[in-house]
């Protein structure tokens, strides 16, 4: 007799760092984190090993400005935004294995550090003069951030100093026009200082031989082509800077110089398996686990103005340093934008005050599951979708409340009322084709979703199974017990049964995507943790079993009472 070992897969889930100068809003959480977090609720359901981390991005030239304004140091501005950074996930059922920190997380420095210098001794730098933006006025570089002007290739003005926000493409002294000092508002001038340069170049190849194989979308793979087609450039890695991680060169000139935010930036996804390793396992040597073995499937979710760092220079750096093991995917979601009532569609913006913030949302009692639907109904995973707050309301009431909440409720109450608290049993003759199309819809049901769930398309997932709640209330309109129960009371336990059937279905299958209703619907039919599994989702509840109370799971928002939050 021979026996099969399966190996239990193996899935490393990062979602991008935020930036610690400021806390999400909608647009963040439908560009990374809730279909990172949906994926990976799918992962531990289906039986896979996953892990799932992310920490703030404490370094770089937002969090020094930020600090400035708050009359804070860097340090404490990035302690600030990262506690409330993790509590507003928290309150929407993100639910990390560690939120680690740029500037906190003890393996950090030293992991950045030692990446920087494997690129080093491998002769991957260059280090030569060159020029950087300066102010006059206050006698210092001026990377990044510290510098606004138009960008040289798409001419969109108001620019940072490092990224065009319209075109993705990354800037510097060369195609930054009209650069102003942040800090003065006084036109930039232009001096030589020392850096240490990557050569993208040099790994054209790899970044392209990794994207053909790598699991992204369409609209991804075309833009990095795209880059790569006109050719990569030498990027310098370090900055004139004193909030950062010390280039680690015995190098006079490497004196009072850091590394490029977006270089010990990615890093951060491996300083924070390693706290998580040491806190989870007792061992932080169990990172590489994760990161440096053959069986494991990294999959990064970013939004789309971090696909040149991530499907780019990060693919370049890991080849570079070798050690690490490239990721599976890139998951990008298109930005977010909004539109108020009466008004145009606009960028989601805390200057322009147009933002929807997750901690005014949380705050105000608002069901986190309502903004996680209506945040995977409209994710922006092929283009830039709308976010409209009616929209929401109006979802809210005909799709939750009306189309789920609904059925979940009034087969659960019939039941109750008429056959008592529990599954109830049915003569096998009574099922007619009705009762076995629905059960079959089911089935068909769960198999989409879960190829869904596994191509990362989580909104046609979501569409799949509301469509099977539509059905499971046409189905009960159809066999209408509350009709049958008067004359056919064993016809009528069939439609109940197949009816709990699908609710228990939906405690389930919904549980990636609104964990808090699906947790709800668990405890109404008293499933236990065992008998949540993707696997068993589609096994029908044994007759007799106790079926509780219904609860409410979605209620519906009256749009001028009950506002949901919106802008302050
Ligand atoms: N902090 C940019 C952002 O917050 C950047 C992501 C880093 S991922 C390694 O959008
Ligand atoms: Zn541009």
């Amino acid at each position: 007799m021979t026996s099969t070992i399966s190996k239990q897969r193996r899935v490393l889930v990062t979602a991008a760092l935020p930036y610690s100068n400021g806390c999400p809003h909608v647009g963040h959480i439908a560009g990374a984190y809730l279909p990172a977090d949906i994926y990976v609720r799918y992962l531990r359901l289906a039986g896979v090993d996953a892990r799932f981390v992310c920490g703030s991005d404490d370094h770089g030239v937002a969090i020094i400005l930020s600090a400035q304004k708050e009359g804070r140091t860097p340090a404490d501005t990035a302690q600030h935004y990262s506690q409330r950074q993790l509590k507003a996930f928290e309150g929407l059922g993100i639910h990390f294995d560690v939120y680690g920190s740029t500037s906190r997380t003890p393996q950090h420095a030293s992991t950045s550090q030692k990446f920087f210098l494997k690129l080093y001794e491998q002769g991957y730098f260059e280090k030569r003069t060159a020029k950087q933006f300066f102010d006059d006025s206050k006698n210092m570089f001026l990377p990044d951030r510290f510098v606004k002007g138009t960008c040289a290739f798409c001419k969109t003005p108001e620019q940072n100093g490092d990224q065009c926000e319209n075109c993705g493409k990354m800037l510097d002294v060369d195609t930054l026009i009209d650069a102003r000092s942040v800090m003065s508002g006084t036109p930039a001038s232009v001096k030589e200082s020392s850096h240490w340069f990557l050569d993208l170049s040099r790994f054209e190849k790899e970044v392209s031989t990794w994207l053909e194989s790598a699991t992204v979308r369409e609209q991804t793979k075309n833009y990095v082509r795209g880059l790569l087609s006109t050719g990569l450039v030498k990027r310098s890695m370090t900055r004139d800077l004193t909030w950062g991680i010390p280039v680690p060169l015995p190098d006079a000139d490497a004196k009072g110089k850091v590394l490029y935010v977006w270089f010990d930036a990615p890093i951060g996804y491996i300083s924070n398996t390693m706290e998580l390793c040491a806190r989870l396992d007792g061992d932080e040597a169990r990172f590489a686990d994760w990161w440096k073995s053959d069986d494991t499937e990294i999959y990064h979710f970013i939004g789309e103005d971090n696909t040149i760092f991530h499907c780019v220079i990060w693919i370049a750096m890991l080849s570079a340093e070798r050690s690490y093991k490239l990721p599976r995917g890139v998951i990008v979601n298109q930005f977010l934008n909004i539109q108020f009532p009466g008004k145009e569609v606009e960028k989601i913006s805390k200057s322009r005050n147009t933002a929807v913030w997750i901690e005014d949302y949380v705050a105000s009692g608002s069901n986190p599951d309502v903004l996680r639907y209506y945040l995977t109904a409209i994710a922006p995973e092929r283009a830039r979708t709308v976010y409209k707050p009616e929209d929401m309301i109006q979802r809210n009431n005909s799709e939750l409340a009306n189309v789920l909440g609904n059925f979940v409720h009034r087969i659960t109450s019939f039941t109750l009322k008429y056959c008592g608290p529990h599954v109830p049993a049915f003569p096998e003759a009574k099922v007619t084709d009705v009762d076995r199309n629905f059960a079959k819809a089911i089935q068909t049901t769960h198999a989409r979703l879960t190829q869904c769930l596994e191509q990362f398309e989580f909104k046609s997932g979501l569409e799949t199974l509301m469509e099977l709640a539509r059905a499971a209330n046409k189905y009960a309109d159809e066999k209408a017990p509350w009709v049958t129960r008067k004359s056919d009371m064993e016809t009528t336990a069939v439609t109940l049964a197949y009816g709990l059937h699908a609710i228990k279905y939906f405690a389930i299958a919904f549980a990636p995507y609104m964990p808090f209703s699906a947790a709800k619907i668990q405890e109404m039919l008293g499933l236990s943790k065992e008998e949540c599994g993707w696997a068993q989702a589609t096994d029908p509840l044994a007759a007799g079993r106790l079926i509780k109370e219904p609860q409410i799971l979605f209620t519906k928002i009256e749009a001028e009472k009950d506002a949901l939050p919106s802008v302050a």
